[in-house]
């Protein structure tokens, strides 16, 4: 037998089928995110699989958060979406894309799909994390996207090195920075579009990469397709979305979404007193080390005696060193065992076997990573809610 939810999505995707020409998403059912108003739609979009929904125009959805317990990749049909302004491109002719690099370069390009995909290939398996993933979790509350946990995902990402073709265009002496612009723009023509910009050094990294491979397959439309940039270790805001001009300059983009916002104070942990305004702030930049309990959610009730916890961790690519696990509100740690090392960027794996006794527990979970770097006990704050990065603590009751 059918229930109800199977039945409405088997309708859902026969209706969706005729692709994105009538791009729509089905709402299902809710869910309760674990903060004050933070009930959401499930939605059902094309090449997703039921996502929590945040705003719908434009599509913006959360994985939601049992999927990360399920392996240390997340499937292209779970990964978050994140899009800033309205007018997102859902039917691109990959024969048609072409990619610009232009601007201090001694020999401008214009490259197809087919011409990238001619350069030498690498893969990487990388984090992407959006900055206000975990926002609605601020204390004060802030303004912005009030997402739980899900707006992060891990993939194995293929593509070119971004260096390989700057030094094809022939990047020019004195140059400063690069910028990256998508396909997507905004309803208004008062909306600033959205473009990010790398240091030129970071640029040509050789790991900065032009990606139009996703665990296998081609990126999903809302992830990206046909390319993207993928910047290890870096916040999802510079991961810019179908990905078609490269503009190489010899300043400091001043664009607002460098320049106004995805600023973080620029204090050693990015953090101020709650509540307060910053004195000077820097572009966001690397992830903070954070680790998350995936196979136990709060409020759980569970058999007391021997059971087996599991998780993952990540950091801004130093890569993690240790995860440490408390059944004891934090009074005593216990280091877990990693799982298979997929590169300093990926998702690493833990699990630890515990004895739970009888009565109510607060598990916590504390990464280090290989710079030493760990989680607060306390959640350090900022005024747009980035960074969130508090070791993480989940309720249980073995009875
Ligand atoms: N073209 C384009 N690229 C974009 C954005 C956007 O609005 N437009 N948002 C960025 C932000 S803030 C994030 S967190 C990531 C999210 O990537 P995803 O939607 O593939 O999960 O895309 C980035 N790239
Ligand atoms: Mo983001």
């Amino acid at each position: 037998m059918l229930d109800r939810r199977e039945l409405m999505m088997r309708a859902g995707m026969a209706a969706l089928a005729t692709g994105f020409g009538s791009f729509r998403a089905l709402a299902l059912d809710t869910v309760a995110l674990p903060f004050d108003n933070g009930e959401r739609p499930l939605l059902k979009y094309p090449q997703k699989r039921t996502m929590i929904g945040l705003t719908s125009r434009p599509p913006q959805l959360e994985t939601p958060f049992s999927v990360f317990n399920d392996g240390p990749i997340t499937p292209n049909n779970a990964f978050f979406v994140r899009y800033h302004l309205a007018d997102v491109p859902l039917d691109i002719d990959p024969d048609k894309f072409t990619l610009e690099i232009k601007g201090k370069v001694d020999h401008p390009l214009k490259l197809s799909l087919k011409e990238i995909k001619k350069f030498p290939a690498i893969e990487l398996v990388a984090v992407n994390q959006c900055s206000g993933n975990s926002r609605g979790f601020s204390d004060p509350r802030v303004a912005g996207g009030q997402l739980g946990n899900g707006a992060m995902g891990n993939a194995r990402w293929r593509g070119v090195p971004l260096k390989t073709v700057l030094d094809k265009a022939g990047v020019q002496q004195g140059t400063k920075q690069v910028t990256f612009g998508g396909m997507d723009g905004p309803v208004s023509d008062k909306t600033p579009d959205f473009v990010k910009a790398l240091d030129i050094d970071h640029a040509r990294d050789g790991e900065v990469m032009l990606a139009y491979g996703m665990n296998g397959d081609d990126l999903p439309v809302l992830n990206g397709f046909p390319l993207r940039l993928v910047v290890p270790g870096y916040y999802g805001t510079y991961w810019v979305k179908h990905l078609n001009e490269i503009t190489v300059i010899d300043n400091v983009f001043d664009g607002f979404w460098m320049k106004s916002a995805y600023r973080i104070p620029d204090t050693p942990c990015g953090c101020i007193e709650p509540g307060t305004a910053p004195k000077a702030t820097i572009p966001i930049n690397r992830f903070t080390v954070r680790s998350f309990i995936t196979n136990v959610t709060d409020g759980a009730k569970l058999k007391p005696g021997g059971t087996t916890l599991k998780g993952i961790a990540f950091d801004g690519g130093k890569g993690i060193k240790e995860v440490a696990v408390s059944i004891d509100g934090g009074e005593t740690w216990t280091p877990a065992k990693l799982g298979k090392d997929l590169g300093k960027y990926s998702f690493r794996e833990w699990k630890l076997a515990v004895k739970l006794a009888a009565g109510p527990h607060e598990l916590k979970v504390r990464a280090t990573n290989n710079a030493g770097d760990t989680q607060p006990t306390d959640p350090n704050w900022n005024p747009a809610g980035y960074l969130r990065n508090v070791v993480e603590t989940v309720r249980i009751t073995a009875a």
